[in-house]
């Protein structure tokens, strides 16, 4: 690896030695100060007598005040100004140093106050800042030092994001710390470490380096420095060093290039190896020897370069770039994640096969560049400019700051190949009814986006630079958007926001056609995939995994058919809250591959099956289920199941019992199982070369007889939703709830009436709004409506029926989803019709008038549980009578008693 002379190495050593051992003296210090601040919404005046505040409680950061008021019925969450504070205890030898409170990110606009002095204000959510508080502190009692923090999430015209899908939670949601330099340190302005590391030449054989660092000194040191970087292996090994003594009269520059020249031999970092040295960066004092300053970076040696018709090369190997976007957010902890989180939700991108993550939409947690370099995640970064601009002096400063310093914060990590600075920025094109005024709007865009591609570009020009942009892409072009950047990254969804699955690779081929010569990457797509729905037919928009399922499937094909697609982010790689979003888990954007919570999503397991290279072996993870047994002498019902896997084929075991082996297409191999009621063991296996690969789970199944009425028929519970095809799986009780049918003898089902389907035609069935008083809103989402009877042939005996409604028809208005492309709403144009009618059972009213707006309210789940008997062979039947309106039922549950 080191192939200097010996003389160059001896030489080098000694330097070290010298320098080493003056390196003992204590250099910069970083301490969290995440521990016991105290919290308040209410106000406060730092350095003021009075502290009207009362209600202060203890947090400790990362810390958020939305994480659970995101999730309620209630629309909104928190966006205000809430304050920080915290006691700090100074030991005496800080007085010679410079103090930092360094912030990783706080969102959106912060004010730091120490003793009651502003020290610095900072703007923007998603990167980090920090402020020299030296000047501020009291030497004189040291243990009474007080840091006061501000932060703001309210909406601010001048501030990206303006609109997104996703929660803008406010708080001190990353770590905070307090960092101390020598008086002569490497500078942090921007929050970065002052040293930018590059790799102006490699290959297999060689290899150089390009530090450059810039230093802060204090006016009036007098004495020489020198800079000192040295390269180490990931054992530790120092490979190169360069030393740079600045003469005195050179003081007033504080920029010192190092050229570290032929490292032979470099390993190199890749995907599949990636190898990491450091780059340890130090500067002295000549005279007296000792250690100034000391920063250390990653450095990995990789090249790589995006070809229009050919792909992605990485140290020239063609790499197709497979991974996920993905949101700092977490199921109940909203956006304030320990660090361990971020570093575990890359170790499952990793684990799905995927080498590549978009960092969306917006700079997060340090760990997670961290994270990709160690574990060779390539990956791409950008600033939260979303859906739209505002066309103000001060949005443009904002946006150039935030993308300055996620520039510098970001700059040293091998991982990162790509800046982006906009996400489907046409999405909201304001000016709708001033189409000229909407042109100049257009032009103020392209402006913007130019401007922040030329700062990109002439920062970092080792990189590429990349705008995401929606499916409309006419209009990308003719504003001019599709042109400024050296990567076109597509957001697309044909087969879920609207048109069909097969549109995606129509896409793919119409643009790569009209642009040869630019490289493109498929930046999103993706399916709600509600973990609790399954479907036997999935359709668009019914939220089912198993319609996921297939749209990955078409997806995933079309891209890896296409050389030219240089990559792909599935969307997203977990379920992320979006305040503002409804659906079947209100405030939720399922699209993830995981869950909240991180429990993978079939979904995932496709991934791995396509991705991984060793053989993968998973059965679907639809474990719990129901169903009526498929005849009269049967005690068994048939339904597919899933492996997926990347096996030729898969043989199918039901409780210790040969099934048969099933045909592996596209990653999923289904067989027929014959459930029986209870547990049924699954094994699955796959034989790879020789040797078997199994997987197993237990099913548990419910099952409902052929006729409920036969003498041998077993009948315990009956969860029955209307006006859907879906499946709902209770998440705790994992009690099953199947879809309606109409009528048959024997069995159950409804006469009369139709699915309600809603105003919105998005949805094949059902209403998508939050509805209230349930977290099991399918449940409540789809009825029959105009319903006559339901009858179910329950055997003799007492049972406990629960009929469950919600009046889903509603003035209330909800914002159209901006991303809901199909979507011709402006809000709901449903006007709310009084409903009444009268319930019986078996001939007897149970429930008078029954209004189900009134005594619920609208878009509000309530249940009527009553004790019934079935007296004869006729079961029961349960009677609408309709007074004003249609009447109407959303589920029906039925469990007998004795
Ligand atoms: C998009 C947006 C992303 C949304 C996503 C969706 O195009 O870029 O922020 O979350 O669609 O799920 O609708």
């Amino acid at each position: 690896m080191n192939n200097k002379p010996l003389y160059l190495q001896l030489f080098v050593a000694t330097i070290l030695l010298l320098f080493c051992c003056a390196s003992l003296a204590q250099t910069r210090t970083e301490t969290s100060i995440n521990q016991y601040w105290k919290f308040t919404k209410g106000s406060f005046e730092p350095g003021g007598a009075a502290n009207p505040a009362t209600n202060w409680e203890t947090v400790s950061l990362p810390h958020t005040w939305n994480n659970d008021d995101v999730t309620d019925d209630t629309p909104d969450y928190y966006r205000a100004l809430c304050w920080y504070r915290k006691n700090i205890t100074l030991s005496a030898d800080l007085k010679n140093k410079n103090v930092y409170l360094y912030f990783e990110g706080a969102n959106q606009q912060t004010i730091v106050y120490v003793n009651g002095k502003k020290v610095g204000s900072h703007i923007g959510g998603y990167t980090a800042f920090c402020f020299e508080i030296g000047q501020f502190l009291n030497f004189n009692e040291p243990d009474k030092n007080e840091i006061a923090v501000s932060v703001d999430n309210s909406f601010n015209t001048n501030i990206a994001p303006l609109t997104a899908d996703f929660t803008f939670y406010g708080g001190i949601y990353r770590n905070v710390k307090l960092v101390t330099t020598n008086k002569v340190h490497f500078d942090m302005t921007d929050a970065a470490k002052g040293v930018y590391v590059t790799i102006p030449q490699v290959s297999a054989a060689s290899a150089s380096v390009k530090v450059s660092a810039k230093l802060i000194k204090y006016i009036g040191f007098k004495n020489k420095l020198r800079v000192v970087s040295t390269v180490f292996d990931a054992n530790g090994n120092s490979v190169a060093v360069k030393s740079n003594i600045l003469p005195k009269d050179k003081l007033a520059e504080n920029d010192v290039v190092q050229d570290i020249t032929a490292i032979a031999n470099p390993h190199l970092w890749s995907t599949d190896d990636p190898y990491l040295y450091r780059v340890v960066t130090q500067v002295y004092n000549v005279d007296t020897k000792e250690l100034l300053d000391e920063v250390s970076n990653s450095l990995g040696f990789r090249w790589f370069r995006f070809d229009a018709a050919l792909g992605f090369f990485l140290n020239d190997k063609p790499v197709k770039l497979i991974g996920a976007s993905r949101h700092q957010d977490f199921s109940g902890l909203g956006n304030a994640l320990p660090d361990g989180y971020h570093e575990a939700d890359m170790k499952l991108l990793k684990a799905m096969g995927g080498n590549f993550l978009r960092i969306a939409h917006y700079p997060q947690s340090p760990e997670v560049l961290t994270t990709c370099d160690r574990l060779g995640i390539l990956a791409t970064v950008e600033i939260p400019i979303v859906n739209a601009i505002t066309e103000s002096e001060e949005f443009t400063n904002n946006s150039k700051q935030m993308l300055e310093e996620m520039l510098h914060q970001n700059f040293n990590h091998p991982a990162l190949i790509i800046w982006g600075y906009m996400n489907e920025v046409l999405l909201r094109p304001k000016f709708g009814n001033d189409k000229t005024r909407q042109q100049t709007y257009f032009a103020n865009i392209a402006k913007l986006a130019q401007t922040l591609e030329d700062i990109t570009r002439k920062t970092d020009p080792s990189r590429y630079t990349m705008m995401a942009c929606h499916g409309d892409y006419a209009k990308y072009k003719q504003v001019g958007l599709v042109q400024i950047p050296m990567l076109v990254g597509w957001n697309l969804y044909q087969g879920w926001y609207g048109g069909i699955v097969s549109d995606f690779a129509k896409f793919l081929d119409n643009f790569h056609q009209d642009f040869p010569d630019k490289p493109m990457m498929v930046t999103e797509y993706g399916a709600d995939a509600d973990p609790r729905i399954r479907s036997e037919k999935p359709v668009r928009f019914d939220k089912s995994v198993d319609y996921a399922l297939g749209f990955q499937q078409v997806y995933l094909d079309a891209i890896k058919s296409r050389p030219y697609v240089v990559g792909a982010m599935a969307w997203n790689l977990a379920d992320f809250n979006s305040e503002t979003r409804e659906e079947t888990m209100p405030h939720i954007n399922n699209k993830g591959l995981l869950t909240w919570n991180r429990e993978p999503k079939d979904t995932y397991r496709y991934y791995q099956a396509q991705l991984l290279t060793k053989p993968f072996v998973k059965l679907s993870n639809w474990i719990s289920r129901a169903g009526i047994a498929d005849s009269t002498n049967t005690t068994v019902c048939t339904q597919a199941l899933a492996v997926l896997t990347n096996a030729p084929s898969v043989q199918f075991i039901l409780n210790n019992q040969k099934l048969g082996e099933a045909k592996t297409v596209n990653g999923i191999a289904t067989y027929k199982v014959p459930f029986v009621n209870g547990v049924n063991l699954i094994q699955v296996i796959a034989t790879v070369n020789g040797q078997q690969y199994l997987d197993n789970a237990e099913v548990n199944f419910s099952l409902i007889p052929f006729n409920l009425q036969a003498p041998s028929a077993w009948f315990e519970h009956l969860n029955i939703m209307l006006g859907t095809t879906r499946y709902y799986i209770e998440p705790v009780s994992k009690q099953v709830w199947i879809a309606d049918q109409a009528y048959k003898k024997g069995q159950f089902g409804f006469t009369g009436g139709k699915p309600y389907v809603g105003k919105n035609a998005r949805l094949p069935y059902g209403s998508d709004r939050d509805i209230k008083n349930t977290g099991d809103d399918p449940v409540y989402q789809t009825q029959q409506v105009g319903i006559k009877n339901y009858k179910i042939d329950a055997p003799k005996g007492s049972y406990e029926l629960t009929l469950h409604f919600a009046e889903l028809v509603t003035d209330e208005k909800k914002e159209a989803l901006a991303y809901n492309l199909s979507d011709s709403r402006n809000g709901n144009d449903e006007k709310a019709q009084e409903r009444v009618f009268d319930v019986l059972v078996n001939g007897k009213v149970v429930l008078k008038d029954f209004n189900v707006a009134k005594k619920y309210g609208y878009l509000t789940a309530g249940y009527e549980k009553l004790k019934v008997w079935v007296n004869d062979n006729n079961g029961l039947n349960i009677e609408f009578k309709p007074i004003k309106g249609e009447p109407v039922l959303n589920a029906i549950q039925l469990s007998k008693v004795e």
